[in-house]
């Protein structure tokens, strides 16, 4: 399956890096045919170069449109080898075989960004072009199609290696490329002609290049199962360690996005806690008072020498522990050994970050058996204004939500009689709406001191939300309830029990068989924690923000937010009801800002 390169036909609008390639196919002795400008460059630097024209006998006319658009060279380009009546009539002709087409296409998209006019954009649709690159492709059992200056030197290797030849494997490659680039190139195009017409419906073709198969998609029965990126484009991570899952990429695209935003919105470090494609967790770097260490298990020596991302995974990874277990976490900036080493002590799937300390990288390495999955996001990453989806056999556009979220939003059209917005506030209501806003909806999120204390997603009524991501504000601030923090654990109890443990405590709805089960974890008999104790320890929460996805259709919402401490509520407003809504805030003394901005996330 080698075929040795005689002759190659190139023609390249951009032209880098050909100059370097042509020479080392003529090193190679291979004949070079190729068309005006790009002759003209390759002559310039000292090349033998044999004109197209000279090749068909006919002259590159009408302004260049009609340039290889001839028998001689689609004939030399798809006759198959060995084929008797094709090798007589390329004879017959005076055809010869054309190998290899180096090739790239006149710029349409870049024209069209250029704000050329319509009559300048048509020019730049390239006919000629593409009909080599389908010839080429076509016929690539005998032909090479080569169509992006990064594939020179790909080439380059294996003509090196195989004599001056290349193999059906790499041809095969090039030649699904192109027909890639073919499609995307047409879809252009098309978009193009249809957005000019101004027609209700613009086409929506994109062309997508499969990146990396996966193991299965949600579930182990849904094979085959693969990431695509845009064509041209790269994915947005780059895998350092492990191999990623179908639901832990969805984890990765939503937490990067998350910790990203957090983090140029407040400029603090920013670590999100993942599961099932929502927010456990997430926080900002703020320092730990003395209780919330004891809750959260480290000592305040130790808290108050942590790196700033270390303390907002910390800080995420405590919002829920219990949901946290085997999470996907993210952190906005580089991960330094300390992150490293309070994740090497957690159940954890993987982590997306900016970058890694090699120190920090040998450590997560080895966690997990060394499937502990690493992905580093590609800087300066452009994820397109508009994105795709299909469902059952409908494909959904919509542009990005790219909205940004920043103290205007939470300042600018505060409505209720408090007009109280401290800057932790601020901060806080910031945070828990760019956690919502990568939450599933409906969606409620509470958040004190630069994290997020509760979160609740996926719910089909506001007010279950309210009371889902409650229960978790209850359960995270209970935690800190000096019963809690004195539990008696025996030696040798795992952390995942002990988190588990307390929140059964506080919960305290055991069965008579989980009891008995749960009382072995200690030296002694813990006393029980009654609802009255319970209520009044609750009774001193104070300062907490909540942020909702949408508007709250009634009060019930506020009624309950009021029993957990919240002081601030940030909400799009736009709701019938929004008066009333703003009363129940007023009788709570709570600041309430309406956002303007839905951010429902499906
Ligand atoms: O105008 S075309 O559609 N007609 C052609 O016959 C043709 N042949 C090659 N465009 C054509 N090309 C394109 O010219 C190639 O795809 C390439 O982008 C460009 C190279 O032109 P030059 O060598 O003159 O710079």
């Amino acid at each position: 399956d080698l075929v040795k390169i005689t002759r190659a036909l190139i023609s390249v609008s951009d032209k880098t890096g050909i100059v370097d390639f042509a020479k080392f196919l003529a090193s190679q002795g291979v004949e070079l045919l190729s068309t005006g400008g790009t002759a003209k460059a390759l002559r310039d630097a000292g090349l033998a170069v044999k004109d197209v024209s000279e090749y068909t006998g006919a002259a590159e006319c009408l302004d260049g449109r009609v340039k290889t658009l001839h028998p001689a060279v689609h004939g030399g380009l798809l006759a198959v080898r060995g084929n008797e009546v094709h090798d007589r009539q390329m004879k017959e002709q005076g055809f010869q075989p054309i190998d290899m087409t180096i090739l790239n296409l006149y710029p349409f998209e870049a024209t069209v960004q250029s704000g050329a006019n319509f009559a300048q954009c048509i020019e730049n649709i390239d006919i000629g072009g593409p009909s080599m690159m389908r010839s080429t492709a076509k016929n690539h059992a005998f032909t090479t199609i080569v169509t992006q200056p990064a594939q020179y030197a790909v080439v380059q290797k294996a003509m090196e290696k195989n004599g001056g030849a290349t193999t059906l494997a790499l041809r095969r490659q090039f030649a699904a490329k192109a027909f890639a680039l073919s499609a995307q190139y047409d879809s252009m195009i098309a978009s193009y002609m249809a957005e000019q017409l101004k027609e209700d419906s613009p086409v929506a073709v994109r062309v997508y290049e499969p990146q990396t198969t996966l193991k299965y998609g949600c579930n182990p029965h849904q094979t085959p199962s693969q990431i695509y990126s845009r064509m041209g484009h790269q994915l947005p991570f780059d895998v350092l360690n492990g191999v990623p899952g179908y639901i832990n990429l969805l984890d990765a695209a939503n937490a990067w996005q998350l910790v990203k935003e957090l983090n140029e919105a407040t400029g603090l470090a920013s670590a999100a806690s993942f599961k099932h494609v929502s927010p456990a967790g997430a926080a900002v770097a703020v320092p730990l008072t003395d209780i919330e260490c004891k809750a959260y298990e480290i000592t305040s020596e130790d808290a108050a020498k942590l790196t700033p991302t270390a303390l907002a995974y910390l800080r995420a990874r405590n919002a829920d522990p219990m949901c946290s277990f085997g999470d996907f976490c993210a952190v906005s900036g580089e991960v330094d050994e300390d992150t490293a080493n309070i994740l090497k002590r957690e159940v954890s799937d993987g982590i997306v970050a900016a970058s890694y300390t090699p120190g920090a990288l040998n450590i997560l390495k080895a966690k997990k058996g060394g499937k502990f999955i690493i992905l580093k996001a590609t800087d300066n990453y452009d994820a397109g204004a508009l994105e795709y989806r299909e469902v059952y056999g409908m494909t959904f556009s919509q542009k990005r939500n790219d909205i940004v979220i920043g103290k205007d939003h939470i300042k600018g059209n505060v409505v209720t009689s408090s007009k109280d917005l401290s800057e932790a506030a601020v901060r806080d209501l910031i945070l828990a709406s760019i956690c919502i806003k990568y939450t599933q909806s409906n969606s409620v999120g509470f958040a004190k001191d630069g994290m997020m204390v509760g979160v609740g997603a996926g719910q089909q009524s506001r007010v279950d939300c309210v009371k889902l991501a409650g229960r978790k504000v209850a359960t995270w601030y209970l935690r800190q309830h000096p019963k809690v923090l004195a539990l008696p654990f025996k030696d040798g109890v795992k952390r995942q029990d002990r988190v588990n443990a307390r929140v059964r405590y506080i919960e305290g709805d055991f069965t008579e068989e989980e009891k008995v089960r749960w009382l072995e974890q200690f030296t002694e008999v813990p006393e029980p924690l009654t609802a009255e104790e319970k209520e009044d320890f609750l009774k001193q929460s104070t300062g907490i923000s909540i942020s909702s996805d949408a508007f709250f259709p009634f009060r019930d919402s506020i009624d309950h937010a009021s029993k957990l401490g919240v002081s601030y509520v940030a909400q799009p407003g736009g709701s019938v009801q929004d008066g009333q809504i703003t009363e129940a805030c007023d009788e709570y003394g709570m600041t309430m800002a309406f956002t303007g901005v839905r951010l429902f996330h499906h």
